[in-house]
């Protein structure tokens, strides 16, 4: 649909259903999980694992069916969702190590940088895995740490900046790590051992968790993790820890700026490697440390919604719980998590896992409550995509300045008031807010999945382009990849498991499909 048109029906849906957004901007807060499978919380169908307050969110909220992160692990999913651009436009979008530099350029136009225009302020809490400084000038732990957060919309941030499994293990708040002793600087290093700490490949006696593949490097807290690490020993974080931590950050950051709009980016820890929850979630589940940790994740969700009640925010804030990829079960550390599983299916019905090209790899769990708890209990099965966030909360905070607008007795534009986006800037963020307020259940028409192999989605059609070279199943997680030689075609309406490929007697349809997919690689875009 044609952009003006779009955003005109948005604009009815908006003033007819929702003058209470209108009439203030509502706050948003956009809680995203590490992880998080599709089946791993009650309202997705967990038995094995209660989620309370992610299920009262979705009682007072809409629960899609068919959202989707469009990559199928952390680095490039969190990409697209900022910076309104498939990872696969940009080389370099990959999973980064913890020294990587910031992937998307200082003052492009990002996620947070719209909501900043149209007044705005905005917070990053948590896992961040968009790389910190540049080429040029890499991070120096021990100094000013930029660009970052601050750089590309944020006002105040307080990261983990890569993975719980990566070095460093520290906290940055804005432009510093938290609780460094300058006399015992960090160094890190992603090629070879720095410091003289012994690493768990060396001293496995020394450990508390065990790698099952990997993260035998520098020993954290009695986890050894990816990367080499020395120094910093006071700033160091406590694994079973960083759920109270972020959390607290998380609320506070609501509390302070609770009297203007704030949009905050809660991006958790769990359900990441290493799972370390703290004492009093260890054995709420039969699961072990994943079941655990998705108990803790749901503990989270619930401090934020009880802070928005306790300050009286919750009927003017948007809260929206996601996931960044598909689940995994061993992702590199012997927890228990494959014995203990039961006939608890992290993916729910669907096929694959974490970074899969199946749609286990990408589908994920998304929940909106709206303000004043509009369209409660709706169950929508619109095709989204966490890389439509950009253009959505632009036409969202859009509407808001043009209601002030038609409010003033004159009609004249303020211009300042009035943010533009360059249509360019996020070639491939949709704007999806009639099917987030629950007023249709259509969203996008089709949508690129970044998985071990390229696919499309269009409606409920599936095509995976052939992958000649790739493995079927992944060596360490025991996924399956979607990885096939030949081409692959679905019908998810009637295969949602992704069982019968069509591909070879359906050969119009594949080529089709594969036409539209090569259009949407086609499309000129200017990426930063
Ligand atoms: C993989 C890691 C895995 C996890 C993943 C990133 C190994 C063997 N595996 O390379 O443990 O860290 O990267 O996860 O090191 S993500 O959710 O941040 O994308
Ligand atoms: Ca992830």
């Amino acid at each position: 649909m044609n952009r003006f048109i779009f955003a005109t029906f948005a604009l009815f849906v908006f003033v007819s259903d929702f003058t209470l957004i209108a009439a203030e901007k509502p706050n948003i807060v956009l809680i995203l999980a590490d992880d998080l499978g599709y089946g791993d919380v009650s309202c997705y169908g967990a038995t094995q694992v209660k989620t309370p307050n992610i299920d009262r969110l979705a009682a007072e909220g809409i629960r899609f069916t068919d959202a989707h992160a469009v990559a199928a692990t952390c680095t490039p999913s969190r990409f697209a969702l900022i910076s309104g651009i498939y990872p696969w436009r940009k080389p370099g979008t990959g999973i980064l190590p913890g020294d990587a530099s910031l992937i998307i350029p200082p003052k492009s136009v990002t996620l947070p940088s719209i909501l900043k225009n149209a007044g705005y302020t905005n917070g990053v809490v948590g896992k961040w895995h968009l790389g910190l400084g540049t080429p040029k000038s890499p991070v120096d732990w021990n100094n000013e740490i930029k660009p970052g957060p601050l750089e590309i919309g944020f006002d105040y941030s307080f990261i983990i900046p890569a993975t719980g499994d990566r070095v460093p293990c520290v906290f940055v708040e804005n432009h510093h790590v938290v609780n460094l002793d300058p006399n015992d600087p960090i160094r890190i290093s992603y090629k070879e051992k720095v410091g003289n700490e012994p690493t768990g490949k060396e001293r496995p006696d020394l450990l508390k968790q065990s790698p099952s593949h990997g993260h035998d490097m520098t020993i954290v807290n009695g986890i050894s993790r990816i990367g080499y690490m020395t120094g910093g020993k006071s700033a160091r974080w406590v694994d079973e820890n960083i759920a109270d931590t972020i959390t607290a950050k998380a609320c506070s950051f609501i509390e302070t700026n609770k009297e203007k709009p704030f949009f905050l980016y809660f991006a958790t820890h769990d359900i990441h490697v290493p799972r370390v929850p703290h004492p009093r979630f260890v054995g709420t589940t039969s699961m072990g440390a994943r079941g655990d940790a998705i108990v803790e994740f749901d503990w989270s969700v619930g401090e934020i919604l009880k802070t928005l009640d306790r300050l009286k925010l919750a009927d003017n804030t948007i809260v929206i719980v996601s996931s960044d990829n598909g689940p995994v079960v061993d992702d590199g550390y012997l927890d228990r998590a494959v014995e203990l599983i039961g006939n608890h299916k992290p993916a729910g019905a669907l096929r694959g896992g974490k970074g899969s090209a199946f749609e286990a790899g990408t589908r994920v769990p998304f929940i909106i409550r709206l303000p004043a708890k509009a369209n409660a209990g709706h169950v929508s099965d619109a095709l989204i995509a966490l890389i439509d966030l950009p253009a959505t909360f632009a036409a969202l905070a859009r509407q808001v300045v043009e209601q002030k607008i038609e409010q003033k007795s004159d009609q004249t534009i303020d211009q300042k008031n009035d943010p533009k986006i360059p249509e360019t800037a996020i070639p491939d963020s949709e704007n999806v807010l009639p099917a987030l307020l629950g007023e249709t259940n259509h969203g996008r028409d089709s949508l690129v999945l970044a998985g071990a192999s390229l696919s499309l989605r269009h409606g409920t059609q599936k095509v995976i382009l052939p992958n000649p070279k790739g493995r079927a199943i992944s060596v360490n997680t025991n996924i399956e990849t979607g990885n096939n030689p030949n081409p692959q075609l679905y019908e998810l309406k009637k295969d949602l498991r992704e069982q019968n490929n069509l591909a070879e007697q359906e050969p119009d349809r594949w080529n089709e499909l594969r036409t539209i997919l090569q259009e949407i690689r086609q499309k000129k875009v200017v990426v930063p």
